[in-house]
């Protein structure tokens, strides 16, 4: 069985309904801090669990016998940025907890971490999966400092830890709360609304990117994998693209002629995302677990409109 925390969220609410599909719903206990309406709270066993508490979690994972913890619990970057100490304690506070329930249950471990976790200092363009890690926002302190205890708790109590360095995530089902690349998310929800999108984030600001299916294939692609032939832990890099805010612009205008894109540039957020690579280098995530991806920008802008059309019961003449 599957606990997942955070379950609500961006990632935790499309991977609670792809792991039940795959391990049957009642393989998969969501928990987050609250419930809510959604078909990850509704469909299958649900639990109220807030990850600063270890003993609650503890019971949970023994309540139901797990055998598999996906720490999804956290603040982004943008609200880490905001409230440092606050990001410091649930993210670190948290992940510890996972880490000793799933050491104390012998359960296989995943959490995310993020291109966030490099710096300003790291090689920008094609970044390497080892290289220097000196993040200067209070989230990639947090990711940094959380690849290592992931490790840590592998080496030192054999918990079999797992993890993806993830790109910006971009999805129609929850939106992503406090991220910086959030913005490419914004866009398709204002463009399939208004025809239009004011960008946060500059023209010329490349990040890495990938469409949630990817993300959530990547995920349980990395735990199904041969643990002989993992040489990385936590976390690996992972990416499906790289694009500044003016090539979305141009792919959303193939699908929504007349599309404008303009700009009033939010210097916190910006600052943020100047600090993280350009692209990422995702070559060992494929050589030890075979990685891959379906989407590029444009699948990804085609099936983004599709789907908030439907959303949101638009009918928009195509
Ligand atoms: C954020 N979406 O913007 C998250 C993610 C790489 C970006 O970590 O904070």
């Amino acid at each position: 069985r599957i606990m997942i925390t955070g379950a609500l969220g961006q990632i935790g609410s499309e991977l609670t309904l792809k792991l039940r599909e795959i391990y049957g719903t009642d393989n998969v206990i969501a928990t987050d801090i609250k419930k809510n309406d959604s078909e990850a709270a509704q469909g299958g066993p649900f639990e109220i669990v807030d990850v600063t508490d270890l003993k609650t979690m503890v019971e949970t994972a023994k309540k139901y016998k797990v055998d598999t913890i996906m720490h999804l619990a956290a603040l982004l970057s943008a609200t880490a940025e905001a409230k440092p100490v606050f990001a410091w304690n649930l993210n670190m506070g948290g992940l510890m907890n996972a880490l000793e329930t799933a050491r104390e249950v012998n359960a296989q471990f995943f959490t995310p971490s993020s291109i966030g976790a490099f710096g300003p200092s790291t090689p920008k363009d094609n970044t390497p999966q080892d290289t220097i890690m000196r993040p200067t926002t209070m989230y990639g302190v947090n990711k940094v400092a959380g690849e290592l205890l992931a490790d840590y708790y592998f080496h030192k109590f054999g918990v079999d830890t797992r993890g993806l360095r993830f790109p910006g995530l971009i999805s129609y089902v929850a939106p992503p709360g406090g991220g910086t690349t959030d913005y490419a998310v914004e866009i398709y929800y204002e463009a399939v609304k208004n025809g239009r999108y004011t960008s946060y984030i500059d023209k010329g600001t490349y990040m890495d990117m990938m469409y949630m299916p990817d993300a959530l294939k990547a995920i349980i692609d990395l735990m199904e994998a041969d643990p002989a032939k993992l040489v990385h832990r936590n976390s690996f890099n992972v990416s499906a693209m790289s694009f500044d805010p003016e090539e979305i612009a141009a792919s959303i205008a193939k699908y929504i002629p007349g599309f404008k894109i303009s700009y009033n540039v939010d210097p916190v957020r910006q600052q943020i995302a100047e600090s993280w690579p350009n692209s990422i280098d995702s070559t060992a995530a494929k050589e030890e677990w075979g990685f891959s991806y379906d989407y590029d920008l444009d699948k990804m802008t085609k099936d983004m409109i599709e789907k908030l059309r439907q959303k949101l019961e638009l009918k928009i003449p195509s």
